[in-house]
């Protein structure tokens, strides 16, 4: 049996758009792939160390900041530096037609805009590894997902934490990922800290304490008349300041 492909996405720079990076990487392993996200905001020298570790075929950065045209060239040149300079460099995001020619001149892989449909890039890297090893080495497609869940491509969000045994997760490379993307990429559900874990209880207690303390300042209503009568009527000592006022 082939081994699968093996990917990393990356999302180098102070770029916070994830979610391309998400879809595409659960779409490329519900296609069979091994894939390590590295989540946000990393160096491109993060993004190569990792790639090296991880001993990736493809390595795959999604850029919607605008520096697609600094990013892409370094991470290339720091690829052909660590010795990984043969494998894919692809990716996606915010990046116009002209620059994605430049860039492939320059031997970077296919890049895809927004709209691209996930089956054209997961047909890309297969096309991209059955080149470069040979048709046989190429994995096959595992089964399509049963009815009623969403399909790769389709435009429907697939769902980026399937609790589905037979499906690998997404890895996430870097360790203290924070939980929410742990969450995102399949693994433990966020815990609850131990003051958002109290609140509830918190709040529970207030509810008890609120009648008592209540019954504590007595009724409201029948202190207010009380209150009115010290001090009697109103008006009758509202026209006597008037004139007193008009006197000086
Ligand atoms: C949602 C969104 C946000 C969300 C992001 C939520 C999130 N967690 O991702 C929030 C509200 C946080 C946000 C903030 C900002 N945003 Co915004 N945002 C968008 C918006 C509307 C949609 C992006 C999106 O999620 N699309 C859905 C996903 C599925 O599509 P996608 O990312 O494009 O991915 C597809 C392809 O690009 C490609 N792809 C992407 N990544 C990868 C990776 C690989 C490996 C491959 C193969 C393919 C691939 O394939 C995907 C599938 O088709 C776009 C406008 C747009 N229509 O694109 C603006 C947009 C990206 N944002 C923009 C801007 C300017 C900002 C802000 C700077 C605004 C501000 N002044 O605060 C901030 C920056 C925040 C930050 N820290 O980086 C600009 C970027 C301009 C540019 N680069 O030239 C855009 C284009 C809006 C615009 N027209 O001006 N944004």
């Amino acid at each position: 049996m082939p081994r699968k492909i093996r990917v990393l996405v990356g999302k180098p720079g102070l770029d916070g758009h994830d979610r391309g990076a998400k879809v595409v990487a659960a779409a490329l392993r519900d296609a069979g792939m091994e894939v390590i996200y590295t989540g946000l905001h990393q160096t491109p020298e993060q993004i190569v160390e990792a790639a090296v570790q991880e001993d990736v075929d493809v390595v795959a950065l999604s850029v919607l900041s605008g520096a697609h045209m600094t990013l892409f060239p370094e991470v290339q040149r720091l690829m052909e530096a660590a010795g990984v300079g043969d494998k894919l460099l692809t990716g996606g995001g915010i990046i116009p037609a002209e620059d994605m020619q430049t860039l492939l001149e320059r031997g970077v892989g296919r890049l895809f805009g927004p709209g691209s449909s996930t089956v054209d890039i997961v047909v890309y890297i297969r096309e991209w590894y059955a080149e470069r090893h040979g048709a046989d080495a190429l994995p096959p497609l595992p089964p399509p997902p049963p009815r009623g869940e969403p399909v790769v491509g389709s435009g429907e969000m697939p769902a980026p934490a399937s609790p589905r045994p037979d499906r690998h997760h997404v890895r996430v490379a870097t360790a203290p990922a924070p939980a929410t993307k742990r969450k995102a990429a399949g693994g433990r559900p966020a815990k609850k800290s131990v003051r958002a874990a109290a609140r509830p209880a918190k709040r529970k207690a207030a509810k008890q304490a609120a009648p008592k303390r209540a019954a504590k300042r007595g009724p409201a209503k029948q202190a207010a008349p009380k209150r009115a009568a010290k001090r009697g009527p109103a008006k009758k000592t509202a026209p006597k300041r008037a004139a007193k006022r008009r006197g000086r």
